[in-house]
């Protein structure tokens, strides 16, 4: 009888077991492969050779770039070497990226920039905010942007219990933001656990000196966000759910969801066009060439553009798809007069006319 039981239990953690490798695959979208789509007007950026997993541009068209990012279980090129933080001018014919020095007193050996967001005070001061994970925890890092001297002045670090796996934040003014913790755990294993499991608390937190609290949640893994040029609506990325959230803002930064807009890829960080609105999504088309780096089977880059996200039936264009031969493992797609940027979490990046 005992023996029984025992084959009982086995045979029922082994379903279990496959029921979830299952549909972690899934999740990963790991059976897709990509029909490329092709822009004719391309090529790599020179310096950036180990990822530029965020980009915000101005209005003006200075593209930041977010470069070196070290992240558990993600291939790097360069394991010992800090991150940095490019800058783009797309007015000029050839743009160029520039290494931006950042002040004294700044911790640069431990810098590991991710997640970016730009904001332009009443003033015109530009402040550029910067997921950090310094020894792999989570701080958000302010700096203010010297145009002049291609510097950024460090303000301040951000460490709060809430802000505990920060992927992607968005600036609302020169000291509150909203950011996503795309994991309830920090420990790496956990936070694997946590994917593998697909357990439901990753979450978007609201942060400012007076006030911190958690304004949405129940998402499997949440990565971009950003906001509508009207201020009014948040859009979120579930990478793992492969959705994008439209979420109302309310007046006191509390966030309701409006509407899920449901796709066939992994989004990762999202831009908002500051121009026509709409939203640039960089994604991972099939995540476990992602998550499982193989040389002889890379993973692909992907750009979709999201128009009119508010009405009945938003219009989604695939830009851009390439099998990783080109460009491996893209995360972030933004866009200034013609001019398309790509970053990828670890590998190159793109710079193309449209
Ligand atoms: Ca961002
Ligand atoms: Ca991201």
């Amino acid at each position: 009888m005992g023996k029984v039981l025992v084959l009982a239990l086995v045979g029922i953690l082994a379903a279990l077991l496959g029921e979830r490798l299952m549909e972690f695959r899934c999740k990963l979208n790991g059976s897709r492969e990509l029909e490329p789509v092709e822009l004719p007007n391309c090529h790599l950026i020179k310096g950036i050779e180990r990822g530029a997993e965020d980009i915000d541009i101005l209005p003006d068209g200075l593209a930041f770039i977010s470069s070196g990012l070290k992240y558990p279980g993600l291939k790097t090129f360069a394991p010992d070497k800090p991150g940095e933080i490019f800058l783009m001018d797309l007015n000029d014919e050839n743009p160029r990226a520039v290494e931006l020095r950042i002040s004294r007193g700044f911790d640069l050996a431990s810098f590991n920039p991710h997640g970016i967001s730009t904001y332009i005070d009443k003033d015109d001061s530009v402040y550029l905010f910067v997921v950090n994970h310094p020894e792999f925890k989570s701080t958000v890092e302010v700096f203010k942007f010297v145009e002049d001297e291609n510097s950024l002045v460090h303000l301040k670090t951000i460490r709060h219990e809430l802000l505990s796996s920060v992927n992607d934040i968005v600036a609302l003014g020169p000291d509150h933001f909203y950011a996503t913790n795309d994991h309830y755990f920090s420990d790496s294993i956990l936070m694997y656990l946590e994917l593998f499991l697909g357990l439901t608390w990753s979450n978007v937190v609201y942060y400012s000196p007076t006030e911190v609290k958690e304004v949405a949640s129940g998402f499997y893994s949440v990565n971009g966000i950003n906001i509508s040029l009207d201020k009014k609506y948040v859009y979120i990325a579930d990478l793992m759910a492969h959705h994008i959230h439209v979420m109302e803002k309310h007046a006191n930064w509390s966030l309701t969801q409006l509407k899920v807009l449901e796709l066939d890829t992994l989004v990762d960080n999202l831009f908002v066009d500051p121009y026509t609105g709409d939203i640039w999504g960089g994604c991972h088309p099939n995540g476990m060439k992602l998550l499982f780096y193989d040389p002889e089977n890379l993973p692909g880059s992907e750009v979709i553009r999201i128009q009119n996200i508010l009405s009945e039936k938003p219009t989604v264009t695939q830009v851009y798809a390439e099998n990783g031969s080109v460009l491996q493992g893209s995360s972030v797609a933004a866009v200034y007069s013609g001019k398309l940027l790509i970053g990828t979490v670890f590998h190159r990046a793109l710079y193309c006319e449209l």
